[in-house]
């Protein structure tokens, strides 16, 4: 009998999945767990959550049915109030409780402490898994939905799981990876919605994970590969994503030294309709922020340089994938390069000059400010002497700047106003009430999310600059 046929019938033995474990209580897990809970083919979900100083309070909050996720999410107050109220969903810290389940889910943050050498910080990642290991029984599925490196599943999970429980992972128990692919704002739709990715590390495990995530898909389908498939899948497809941002970054710097409208240009290449995904087009900005696109790319390369087999690549030749990175990862500076651009036009210096920033989240209409791209910009701009102000409407706080909610106390006296984030509101301002505000003759206007339209600005005596507008970049000053 192979490892597989035994680890099925553990698991027919077992019987169908009833109580499911997520470990995690964040932007991925919350849903995740309100959904298990308020499908009717599983009777109990635990949530658990360290009760440490700065999340313990999650447990208290999420018990009371409340959502501990700032910022709006359709449907996910109402959801958590149900499952708690009928008694489906509990949070606790007790992760003792691990071994009274069938399945466990770890959706748990993986960043990278240094991307530069491939570095992944996975120690919050280790300490869950371990925590499960102690607590594991035969016949439970274990599941990570965090975005990790390919093959992490395979030997760093499988090892520290087999370590502490000294059962054997595709015998004893199932393992599989089925990542999340979720955005901030619409969680619950993205986790209904969105196929499913569900890779086991080997048939029996993805079997079982395609019982365990079936029943919460409304539209989406389960498309089941390997583990490593599903690890690969997950890192390539945001890869891809911030590829083709730095395509159309590229493409926007390129238009604004020939003095073109990189808007015109998308335009014109995104009426070549059809004939698949290749010929999207995405939009050019002041960057690319959040827990995802940032460091993905790097998971992927780590996947490869640490994979069993021999790359075939041009010598000496970079990683598109790395250099797209670099790509987008310049665009808060070239952000600050307009910016001095636009002040020597009228004869200032980034020194002593105050510069308003209107967002600080790294995607509109959101409170999430992970690697927000205004960062890196404000601190060219400190650095270089400025007296610098951020206005966001969502974001709350943010370590070592302060997020001020009234537009107007930012923007007064400015001589510089820099749209670092597409929020809706921005998009009702007009030159008017900013050169009131500013009380300057000729106010700069940075653009770095297509906000305002150039010529209504630049008429009312604004210096205009925005990213791809090689065509207005350099206008007379009214
Ligand atoms: N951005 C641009 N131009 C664009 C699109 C985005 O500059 O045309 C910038 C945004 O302003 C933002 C950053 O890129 O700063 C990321 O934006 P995003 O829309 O990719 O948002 P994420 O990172 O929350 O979502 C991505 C999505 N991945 C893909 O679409 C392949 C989402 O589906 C994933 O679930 C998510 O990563 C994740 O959690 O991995």
């Amino acid at each position: 009998m192979t490892m597989t046929d035994k680890l099925g019938l553990i698991l027919e033995n077992r019987g169908p999945i009833k109580k499911i474990g997520v470990l995690g209580m964040g932007y991925v897990g919350i849903p995740a767990a309100a959904l298990f809970a308020n499908s009717d083919k599983f009777d109990h979900i635990l949530g658990f959550q360290r009760d440490s100083k700065s999340s313990g309070y999650k447990i208290e909050m999420l018990n009371h049915g409340e959502s501990p996720l700032k910022g709006e999410e359709p449907g996910l107050e109402e959801l958590l109030k149900k499952v708690v109220d009928e008694g489906k969903f509990k949070c606790t810290p007790d992760f003792s409780r691990i071994s009274e389940l069938d399945a466990v889910t770890l959706a748990i943050q993986t960043p990278f402490s240094d991307p530069a050498s491939l570095q992944p910080d996975f120690s919050a990642l280790t300490d869950g898994i371990r925590n499960v290991g102690k607590y594991l029984k035969e016949g439970m599925l274990v599941v990570l939905e965090s975005t990790i490196t390919p093959g992490t599943t395979d030997t760093l999970a499988r090892q520290i799981l087999e370590e502490e429980s000294g059962l054997t992972a595709g015998e004893d128990f199932a393992l599989a990876h089925a990542p999340e692919r979720v955005m901030v704002g619409r969680l619950l739709k993205n986790i209904q919605e969105h196929d499913r990715i569900v890779g086991g590390i080997d048939e029996a495990s993805t079997k079982r994970a395609v019982e365990l995530y079936s029943p919460v898909l409304t539209k989406g389908k389960i498309i089941p590969m390997t583990a490593r498939a599903a690890e690969v899948t997950k890192t390539a497809e945001n890869t891809f994503r911030d590829l083709q941002i730095a395509a159309i970054n590229q493409l926007a710097l390129y238009c604004e030294a020939m003095g073109i409208n990189v808007y015109d240009v998308r335009a014109g290449i995104d009426s070549l309709k059809g004939e698949g995904i290749t010929r999207a087009i995405l939009y050019p900005g002041a960057g690319v922020g959040g827990h995802c696109l940032t460091k993905d790319t790097y998971h992927l390369e780590r996947g490869v340089a640490t994979s069993e087999g021999t790359l075939d690549y041009p010598e000496d030749t970079d990683s598109i994938f790395v250099l797209a990175r670099k790509v987008n990862d310049f665009m808060p500076k070239h952000m600050y390069h307009l910016t001095k651009e636009a002040l020597k036009r009228i004869d200032r210096e980034v020194k002593g000059s105050k510069v308003a920033i209107l967002g600080w989240a790294f995607i509109n209409d959101s409170d999430d400010a992970r690697n927000p791209p205004s960062e890196p910009y404000r601190d060219l701009l400190v650095n270089g002497g400025a007296e610098v102000l951020v206005h966001d409407p969502h974001v709350l706080n943010y370590p070592g700047v302060e997020i001020i909610k009234d537009l107007d106390k930012v923007v007064e006296g400015a001589d510089v106003i820099a749209i670092m984030t597409g929020h809706s509101g921005y998009f009702e301002l007009g030159p008017e009430q900013l050169k009131q505000l500013t009380g300057k003759e000729n106010t700069i206007i940075v653009d770095g999310r297509n906000v305002v339209d150039p010529d209504t600005y630049i008429s009312n005596g604004f210096v205009y600059k925005g990213i791809g507008r090689g065509d207005k970049n350099d206008h007379p000053i009214v």
